[in-house]
């Protein structure tokens, strides 16, 4: 990132004070007590649930009152893929919840054109810095800035530079040496043989043509449900089968060839990275669900969830014995290969290939694989038997947590010591293999607070050293911490240097879906939520943001208000009941496509779970993974409505970096519509979007100028407009 190491110091300010800030939070909400006389719109607090037991409930929309008790028994939200069908029983999201830490109550960052410079010098006696805003002033009394010595090596001054835009500057040394920020990497030649550093002040490069994640749009496809290139279904003996338009436990018969055929489906649609399902080996028999007496259905390992690798070893890392096999449900190593390469190989709407992540799944390996055979003590156990994550509720554990088993067929890795160097070697070097040998961009790893942060440092570590040179900077990590209140745990694992890049944002999800989708919901809230989430991961952290994703029933069904919990997770209540049609009129869908049309403007990869763009119906898992609709004729005038609308602003970040790279500046907004700006590419990048969520048209006030719209691709002036219910604009300059 430009200027990386002129923004570490206030970053690192910024966590000090975000920090005070929730504690500032803690006091107050401990001095509200129970009062039932109004709350912080969309707060969490704990509560009595009827059995005794604690659970959670959310402050309403309008800040009126607190909502009803939610209770594990009725919403067991899942801590995502072990994936055993519908998760009843698994990790409830209210358990461990932090009231006090569920809105990131960050304060703003510091202006953007104040800067911090750093440099490094033992023996120096005085270090200044120049540039083009001074002029390229040779000493302090023509101004030139001094730099101070902070500790050790360091040298520091912070300053404003009042004139935006982009600056070149060096350091002098001893008032004789000029040398470019070594820490740097963005620096041009500067005729005399050396370079001179790049920093851009309140604006970015933006040239949508550099390769930037912040740029991207995510697709995940989970392979089995996404297209099925063949007819041909492999079906596994015992596995509770299903319709295609409706929960089942089989495989239903998508492929990697089927997905390399929509290779072009996906560049069209806008998408510029794809997360493709876990495609190792998977078991081959039928398994029960974690919780058999909930749950009598037999799951197959359509999902990809249960690696069964063969006693592979790694003694050469780049020749591993047996060879890793690809899934053979869903096809061949030379067909995972060729879609890679499809993917990189497409133009997509930044003009470039599309990205490939593979999920990665390091937390167990299946107790009938060769590895689990081979290596009984590489496996952490409680005695003689695996402890078993649910039933025990270790799912936050301090020791357990890292070392419980998702159900007694999965058996989880010890990666701690004695034997846990060894362990951590092989999955690393597995995912290396795997990442290395298919030529993919990143991983989205599955679980990642189950395992110990030491795999992850080691996997970045190794990844650092093994891929350099990767598209974009970096080999983009992002981790999956299921929690919709407590965004402090899930910043725990963020840091681009030694962990991930960025987590999927569960709790912009849960307050993107209550301020869109719900009746008193208020973009008000979501905006001033926003603004402190915008800066909350720290520093070079790049999010995923989403409104549905696998483990949670299909978005269409909040949208439409069937289900009014924004945190509803999956359970065996919601899971194979028939009761998630496709919804017939127009505002569900209207609805869900302002949601995407926030997602997509705002910072953070905006992730589409396939079908999303068609908003494809389903309960809970696995009656979200329905076969993807291909046949545009069966679809609802609303379905072809929503796909064109997300198509139309993805396809906008492909080529607006301002919408990924630059600041949100809210022009207006009250609770039902919400005009801002996208700035920081230079004034003739800057865009205007408009929301509004209501059920019937509002005027907003859009500022003076000349616009395009550029979904409609019609010319617009500045000045009071009405906005049709549940609709959004996204203007350009003209
Ligand atoms: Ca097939
Ligand atoms: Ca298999």
């Amino acid at each position: 990132m430009h200027a990386s190491t002129t923004r570490k110091t206030t970053a690192a300010g910024r966590r000090g004070l975000a920090l005070l800030a929730l504690l500032a939070a803690t006091a107050l909400l401990a001095g509200c007590g129970d009062d039932d006389a109004g709350c912080t719109p969309f707060d969490v607090r704990t509560c009595t649930c009827p059995d005794g037991t604690t659970g959670t409930q959310s402050c309403s929309a309008d800040g009126t009152e607190w909502g009803a008790c939610s209770c594990s028994g009725a919403d067991a939200d899942a801590d995502a893929d072990a994936d055993i069908g519908p998760e009843d029983g698994r990790e409830t999201e209210t358990e461990g919840t932090d009231a006090d830490a569920d809105v990131p109550d960050v304060p703003p960052p510091p202006p953007c054109d104040e800067l911090t410079f750093s440099y490094h010098d033992a023996t120096a006696t005085t270090v200044w810095l120049t540039g083009t805003w001074t002029g390229w002033a040779a000493t302090p009394a023509a101004g030139a800035l001094e730099m101070v010595r902070e500790a050790g090596d360091l040298w520091q001054v912070t300053t404003t530079i009042e004139e935006h835009g982009r600056h070149e500057y060096k350091f002098i040394l001893d008032g004789t040496t000029w040398v470019f920020d070594p820490e740097n990497p963005d620096r041009v030649d500067d005729g005399f043989g050396s370079y001179n550093s790049v920093v851009y002040v309140c604006e970015e490069a933006c040239d949508p043509a550099e390769f930037d994640w912040r740029d991207t749009v995510l697709y995940f496809a989970m392979t089995d449900r996404f297209f099925d290139s063949d007819g041909t279904r492999d079906l596994v003996p015992g596995a509770s089968d299903g319709p295609a338009d409706g929960p089942s436990g089989q495989y239903m018969g998508g492929d990697l060839q089927g997905a390399i055929d929509r290779i072009d489906y996906l560049a069209d649609l806008g998408v510029t990275a794809l997360w493709l399902s876990a495609p190792y080996e998977n078991r081959d028999s039928a398994g029960a669900a974690i919780d058999p007496a909930s749950d009598s259905h037999q799951y197959s390992g359509y999902h990809g969830y249960w690696p069964s690798p063969e006693n592979i070893s790694y003694a050469d890392p780049d020749n591993p014995v047996p060879r890793p096999r690809v899934e053979s449900r869903i096809g061949t190593e030379g067909d995972l290969q060729t879609l890679v390469d499809a993917a990189h190989d497409v133009v997509s709407a930044n003009g470039q290939g599309i990205k490939v992540l593979f999920d990665y799944v390091m937390k167990h390996v299946d107790t009938e694989s060769g590895l689990y055979g081979a290596h009984y003590d590489w496996f952490a156990r409680d005695g003689g038997s695996f402890a078993l994550c649910g039933p025990r509720d270790l799912w936050d554990d301090p020791y357990w947590g890292t070392r419980c088993a998702f159900t007694d067929y999965l058996a989880p890795f010890d990666f701690y010591d004695p034997i846990g160097t060894t362990v951590r070697r092989w999955s690393v070097d597995d995912a290396l293999w795997w990442a290395t040998t298919f030529g993919i961009d990143g991983y989205r790893l599955d679980a990642i607070k189950h395992v110990p942060l030491d795999w992850l440092t080691e996997l970045r570590a190794r990844l650092l050293a093994d891929i350099p040179g990767p598209v974009g900077d970096r080999f983009y990590l992002v981790g999956e911490t299921f929690s919709y209140d407590d965004p402090g745990l899930i910043r725990t694992f963020v840091d681009p240097d030694t962990m991930l890049d960025g987590q999927f944002d569960f709790p912009l999800k849960a307050r993107l879906c209550e301020a869109v989708f719900t009746t008193g919901g208020r973009l008000d809230t979501l905006s001033g939520w926003m603004d402190g989430n915008d800066y909350f991961y720290g520093a070079g952290a790049i999010m995923s943001t989403f409104i549905g994703n696998h483990d949670i029933p299909r978005a269409i069904h909040f949208a439409s208000r069937q289900i009014g919990d924004c945190r509803q997770g999956s359970w065996i209540g919601n899971a194979w009941t028939g009761d998630y049609h496709q919804p017939t009129d127009a505002a569900p869908y209207e609805r869900l496509g302002v949601a995407f049309a926030i997602l997509l403007t705002n910072p953070g990869i905006p992730l589409i779970y396939y079908g999303d763009e068609l908003g494809l119906a389903g309960g809970g898992d696995p009656d979200n993974r329905r076969m993807m609709p291909w046949d545009d004729a069966a679809l609802l005038p609303a379905q072809r409505a929503l796909r064109a609308d997300v198509r139309a602003v993805a396809r906008l970040r492909g080529t607006h970096p301002v919408l990924g790279r630059g600041r949100r500046e809210t022009v207006s907004v009250d609770q039902d519509t919400w005009v801002y700006r996208k700035t920081g590419c230079g004034a003739e990048q800057d865009l205007v979007v408009a929301i509004n969520r209501a059920d019937d048209a509002r005027s907003v006030a859009i500022p003076a100028g000349s616009y395009t719209d550029l979904v409609a691709d019609a010319p617009v002036e500045g000045g009071t407009r009405s906005l049709p219910a549940r609709s959004f604009l996204v203007l350009g300059n003209r």
